[in-house]
């Protein structure tokens, strides 16, 4: 027997069951939905293996999708086989090309922008879209997995084997990218590419959603300090002494990070500036610190690390530009960008963590 036979009687013997492979279609979709929103969380190197295990399961459905496709290709093809449920099945497709394409062009470090949107945010609308898309495709066929379809120790080796493979084909991608020296090159372990230089200019002005404020006037400005500290203050932009500096690392989920000199405030400093921590609460301990935009744009960090983030007035020596949240804005060391609030008008100590964020990061700045 021939190399190559050999080769295809291995493939041919890690196919999984018809139904087998359908259903892990839809569980690695679905895992890669959970680790691709995990990862946009995860900003400190220990967290890699979570965008290593993104990276093994986009091949993994590669490999997937093609067996299923060999199985299917009839039904998409003779007209005479076209069902209504085709259309839904034919879309479900076009979407799971779209994010593999996009995801896979990503890597290779390719940057075209559609408007202003990056390869990487198309990658999550793809990804975003097929879920359900998955969902419906499969409730079209329903057949409930059956245990042969599992056998435990085949479906054991399989799934190892596939996801071992979506490693090194990344791993041997990552070469390729160094020998070619592509854009992809040098991206961090979030799959984020530099934007090199110092201050306002140097790298994007970024929404995570809508928010598109006005200038905010330095005179009129004022920074309130409240919730659970001794003696609430407003401050003017003129309070804000730039008497820290720090080189810090901006990432942003839409692919892009830049390291800046970030000048400004210890937030830490700040709640000195308004007596202190408040404790005589017994049931209402300080736990967290919540940052506001002028927007309605919001994020809270735990109380000990926000002491250490920074209220920023400067960038690269210039004074923060209007775009990067002038008059101030949060930098939040190892946090990922969505959460570095921009034209903060607020900070309050609360003892609660604050779920809403979530969903107001999303809908502010829309009317
Ligand atoms: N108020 C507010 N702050 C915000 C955002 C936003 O949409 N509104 N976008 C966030 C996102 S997604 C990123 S990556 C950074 C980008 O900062 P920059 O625009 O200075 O590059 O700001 C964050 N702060
Ligand atoms: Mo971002």
């Amino acid at each position: 027997m021939g190399a190559r036979a050999r080769l295809r009687g291995a493939v041919d013997r890690l196919e999984p069951p018809p139904r087998a492979v359908d259903w892990s279609l839809f569980a690695f979709v679905v895992a890669e939905a959970i680790t691709g929103l995990v990862s946009f969380t995860v900003g400190v190197p220990e967290g890699w293996p979570l965008f290593w295990l993104h990276r093994a399961l986009g091949v993994g459905i590669v490999a997937l999708l093609a067996w299923k496709l060999a199985r299917v290709r009839q039904r998409l093809t003779d007209p005479g086989l076209w069902r209504r449920s085709t259309a839904l099945s034919v879309l479900t497709l076009v979407a799971a090309l779209g994010a593999l394409a996009t995801g896979i062009a990503w890597v290779f470090g390719l940057d075209v922008r559609l408007s202003y949107w990056t390869l990487l945010s198309v990658h999550v609308g793809f990804g975003l879209a097929l879920v359900p898309l998955v969902g419906a495709h499969a409730a079209t066929r329903f057949r409930l997995p059956r245990r042969v379809d599992f056998e435990r120790r085949r479906t054991a080796v399989r799934y190892t084997v596939l996801l071992a493979a979506g490693a090194a084909m990344y791993r041997l991608q990552q070469g390729i990218n160094d020998a070619l020296d592509t854009a992809g090159s040098d991206r961090r372990f979030t799959g984020s590419q530099p934007r090199a230089g110092a201050g306002n200019g140097a790298f994007p002005i970024t929404s995570w959603v809508a928010d598109d404020p006005d200038p905010i006037d330095r005179d009129d400005y004022r920074l309130r300090v409240d919730g659970l500290v001794s003696a609430p203050v407003d401050l003017t932009a003129a309070d804000l002494a730039a008497d820290h500096e720090a080189e810090l690392l901006l990432d942003c989920t839409s692919g892009w990070y830049t390291v800046q000199e970030w000048g400004g405030i210890r937030v830490g400093d700040l709640l000195e500036a308004a007596g202190g921590t408040a404790t005589e609460n017994a049931d209402r301990e300080p736990a967290y610190v919540r940052f506001t935009s002028v927007t309605g744009y919001r994020w809270s960090l735990p109380l000990d690390e926000a002491r250490g983030a920074l209220l920023a007035t400067h960038v690269g020596g210039e004074r923060l530009s209007h775009g990067h949240g002038a008059p101030a804005r949060l930098v939040a060391p190892d946090r990922r960008g969505f959460q570095w609030v921009k034209w903060v008008t607020r900070v309050e100590v609360r003892s609660e963590y604050d779920l809403g964020q979530w969903v107001v990061t999303l809908v502010s700045g829309f009317d």
